[in-house]
This record gives structure tokens, C-alpha cells and sequence, in this order.
């Protein structure tokens, strides 16, 4: 057996159950070979082989690459304007019954080619996974007909194809009302699962389909109905629940065992509860909620008494997050949501990984998954969430090639 790639010299926080805090190796070997880990341990333990190339860290820690479990990161035009209007006291819930918000981003995202799609997501793409991300989830939601549904889709689609990550594509056609359905939600509901759904399920284009269940967006009535489509399709389901108000949606979306619900600020503990049951993930948004100058802290300790495990991700969206920035999400997380170094890394490895349905193959470092790894300049893991601002990644390797070589 010949490795393709050796890593020595380092330290590995694998973020399995080994006993250790981050599932932690000290003085690691990891051995790589046709995209897959092949070996991983302690470096005293390395059986003997042949590696093509072998890589000293110099003591650098190495984590699962990173993964950004929910994003709406391909949209035309951005919000800085409304940004202004907020600042001068108009609140989301006005903007958005104003026919702003969500609905401008539509009119910007109608109005762009795939091509400017995918020029200008890239290049927020980029800067993402400069931080050592090498998966992404991507919704639509700013098409809002199959026609721009599937453009928004198609963006992200060619996204995975053209850069060193993996991309979850979800369908979000139930985001917001469009104009041309004003005054006729459960009209446009039909359109969802008559026409976007199947087309979309069709022609391969969403690995997973979202809802925004919440006063300004569906009712849980819609909802279901919207996921008893993607059930007939095949597709697993996720929800953004209880962000602004506890709508129920929670306990509805785990009736269709939800990949993950999403923002739960006002999240039961019936709907807590049900999330346990159904092994349903609680993804956190960190960067929504200092946007939206939220004061209504998600219930950490609930999921943590329930075991519900916690993702975090950035959201990332023109209108409520427009951050491009993992490792700061982390950092909010500890500090808004008081969550641990280790709680929040797990969160963007292994539990970001189960809420796309990719927990047999990615966020952790583990004989046998994909050989998605960052390199890290820090002295320990904690460093990741504790510093905000700068980059410490100092390599990436996605699918066992190198996407950033340690200098
Ligand atoms: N919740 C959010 O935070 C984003 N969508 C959603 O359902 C906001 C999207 C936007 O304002 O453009
Ligand atoms: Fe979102």
C-alpha cells in the first residue's frame, strides 16, 4: 500500500468519540489515498508505507474541513440600502410587509443571468472557503417561480462543479410570497407542489427542500404540505422554525424526521423534545441573530438536555446575514449563545455534517471519509472560535488534493 499524501508532525482534533476533548490526537499521522483517509492515529502507530509525498505541520492542528450547513449564498444584487433603512429604525417585519426585504432580493435575483449568478456567489464562495470550508449547503428561495428556482439551483450546482467544495443544493421555494401571488399564499403553495417540487426533483437539482415557517412567510398548514411533496419526491426536509415566534413548525417538521430545523430562538421544549425523537439537528445562525439585534437566546442548554446536537452556520443571505465569515459565527456562538470552544467546532464539523445527511462520510477525521481537512495555525482548538477577525487556515486539502499548500 502506497499513501498518496502523508500529514506528520501535526496534531489532530478528529472530532469522533475517542475519549479526548474534539476527539483530540496528539503528535498525529494522516494518511490520504484516492480522496479518502486511509490512516489516522498516533504517529508512533503509523503502519509502515510508502506515501508519494509526505507533509511535515510543524506541530499545526488539523480538524475535518469545515462545513457550512445553511446558506442562501447564490442571489442577485444586496441589501446594504435596507441595511441603512434599519439603521434609521425600520424593523424586518416592516420591510418585509413593505414589499422590501426578501422581495427585492427576488426582483434582483429574477432580473440576473446564471451566468452573473454564479460569477457573483463565487466570489463569496471564495472567501468562505478561504476559511477552510470545503462543504456548503445552498438554498434557493430568491427565484420564486420553477423558472428562477431552477436557475438559483442550477448557480449552485455549477458552484460544486467548479471549485474545490461540495455543495448541498436545498429547495426554499417556500421562502416568501412572490408579488404576483400577493393576497394568495395557498395559490402559490399550489405552484410549489405541483410544479417547482416535481420539476426540481425531476431534473436532479435539490438534495434537500426547506420551508420559512413563521407569521411573515407559511403556516404550518402550508408547510405540510410542502413536505408531504418532498416526501412523495424522496427528498429529506429542514425548516427555518420559530426564528421570529414559536410557530409549532418544529414538531411538524420532525414529524417528516427533519435533517435539521433552523434559528429555533423561540423554540418549545415540547418542540425540543421532539427534536430529540426524531435525531433532528439544531442548526444555529449566530450572524442572524446579531443582525437582527435578537435578544431571545436559543435554548442551549434545552438541546444539550435533550441531546439535540447543535450546528452552527452563517446563514449567510443578503438581507439578515450577510457575513462571509464561518469562523466569526463561531466566535458569536460562544459568545451570544455561551456555547464551548468544543461545542462550537463540533458544529460546523460532525453536526453541520448530519444536518445535510452526510454524517457517513464527512466532519470527521476518520478512516474511510472524505479527506476534507484544514490546517490550522493555533496552539489549540479553542483558538478557532476565541480569535475574531484574521485567518489562521493555513492549508486546505478537499478530497485528498491540495486546495491550499501550508507555506
Ligand atoms: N430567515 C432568514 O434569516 C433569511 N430567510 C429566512 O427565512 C432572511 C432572508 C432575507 O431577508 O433575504
Ligand atoms: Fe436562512
Amino acid at each position: 500500500m502506497t499513501w498518496d499524501v502523508l500529514l506528520t508532525d501535526c496534531r489532530a482534533a478528529t472530532m469522533a468519540e475517542n475519549g479526548q476533548p474534539y476527539g483530540a490526537i496528539d503528535d498525529a499521522a494522516v494518511a490520504i489515498t484516492g480522496g479518502k483517509i486511509a490512516w489516522i492515529g498516533k504517529r508512533a502507530d503509523l503502519p509502515s508505507s510508502d506515501s508519494k509525498e509526505t507533509v511535515k505541520l510543524g506541530g499545526r492542528w488539523v480538524t475535518p474541513g469545515l462545513i457550512d450547513c445553511h446558506t442562501h449564498l447564490v442571489y442577485g444584487g444586496d441589501r446594504a440600502a435596507e441595511f441603512e433603512l434599519r439603521l434609521k429604525g425600520a424593523t424586518y417585519e416592516e420591510i418585509a410587509k413593505a414589499g422590501g426585504g426578501i422581495a427585492s432580493t427576488v426582483k434582483a435575483t429574477r432580473a440576473a443571468s446564471l451566468d452573473d449568478l454564479v460569477a457573483s456567489a463565487g466570489k463569496r464562495l471564495a472567501e468562505l472557503t478561504a476559511e477552510g470550508v470545503t462543504t456548503i449547503e445552498i438554498k434557493s428561495g430568491y427565484g420564486l417561480s420553477l423558472e428562477h428556482e431552477r436557475k438559483q439551483l442550477t448557480a449552485a450546482r455549477k458552484l460544486g462543479e467548479s471549485n474545490p467544495v461540495t455543495v448541498r443544493t436545498t429547495c426554499l421555494a417556500a421562502h416568501a410570497l412572490p408579488a404576483e401571488f400577493a393576497g394568495n399564499s395557498d395559490g402559490y403553495i399550489d405552484l410549489v407542489c405541483n410544479d417547482i417540487l416535481p420539476a426540481i426533483a425531476r431534473e436532479n437539482l435539490a438534495d434537500a427542500v426547506d420551508a420559512f415557517c413563521e407569521k411573515i412567510a407559511f403556516s404550518t398548514a402550508q408547510t405540510r404540505r410542502v413536505f408531504e411533496t418532498a416526501k412523495r419526491l424522496g427528498l429529506p426536509v429542514k425548516l427555518h422554525a420559530e426564528q421570529l415566534s414559536d410557530q409549532g413548525g418544529t414538531e411538524l417538521a420532525t414529524e417528516f424526521n427533519a435533517l435539521s430545523c433552523d434559528h429555533l430562538e423561540y423554540v418549545s421544549e415540547a418542540g425540543i423534545d421532539a427534536m430529540a425523537k426524531a435525531g433532528t439537528i439544531a442548526v444555529l445562525l449566530p450572524g442572524a441573530f446579531y443582525a437582527l439585534r435578537e435578544t431571545k437566546l436559543p435554548p442551549i442548554d434545552g438541546f444539550r438536555k435533550a441531546g439535540v446536537p447543535i450546528a452552527i452556520s452563517t446563514d449567510h443571505n443578503p438581507g439578515t446575514s450577510p457575513t462571509l465569515s464561518l469562523l466569526l459565527m463561531l466566535s458569536m456562538a460562544t459568545t451570544f449563545f455561551r456555547m464551548t470552544p468544543e461545542e462550537v467546532l463540533l458544529g460546523a464539523t460532525r453536526h453541520a455534517a448530519k444536518a445535510l445527511g452526510l454524517q457517513q462520510s464527512h466532519g470527521m477525521l476518520k478512516t474511510g471519509m472524505a479527506a476534507d481537512i484544514a490546517i490550522w495555525s493555533v496552539d489549540r482548538p479553542a483558538e478557532l472560535s476565541y480569535w475574531f477577525g484574521g485567518n489562521p487556515c493555513a492549508g486546505i486539502i478537499k478530497s485528498g488534493a491540495w486546495v491550499k499548500q501550508c507555506a
